[in-house]
């Protein structure tokens, strides 16, 4: 079964500049921006500008290019807002897959959250 994108979900319009954004950082294939609903101090959702429903879509077709800027733009990111663990506490970074991952937005998405202690996820 092949992976499947619907391009009228709320982060592709935001994308074509239908919905606006609180945009930290954009980069050629990246956009970054802050989450609408913060569950902590730093909250920022990370995109590629591809058409990727979620991150295993991502990392079986994006191309290299794409990857690697995704996740240079999260180091960016982290030291910008002050988590990192070059210039801060830390931070943690959730993506959410389909169903019984609870994924609301069906375009791939990295959320960073930190600025505050996040409590222990998994024991
Ligand atoms: P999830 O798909 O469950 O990983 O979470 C989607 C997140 O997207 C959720 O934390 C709320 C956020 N969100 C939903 N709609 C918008 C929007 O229009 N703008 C922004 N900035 N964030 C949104």
């Amino acid at each position: 079964m092949a992976y499947s994108y619907d391009d009228q979900n709320i982060f592709a319009r935001i994308l074509r500049g239908e919905i606006p954004n609180d945009t930290v950082l954009e980069t050629e294939h990246t956009l970054a921006f802050r989450d609408i609903q913060p569950q902590a101090p730093v909250h920022v959702l990370v995109i590629p500008k591809g058409a990727y429903v979620s991150y295993d879509h991502f990392a079986a077709e994006a191309t290299d290019a794409e990857i690697a800027d995704l996740n240079r733009v999260i180091a960016r990111i982290c030291r910008d807002e002050g988590v990192s663990l070059e210039n801060g506490e830390g931070f943690r970074m959730i993506t959410n897959a389909g169903r019984h991952g609870v994924q609301e937005v069906p375009h791939m998405h990295v959320h960073i959250l930190g600025g505050r202690p996040l409590g222990r996820m998994l024991s």
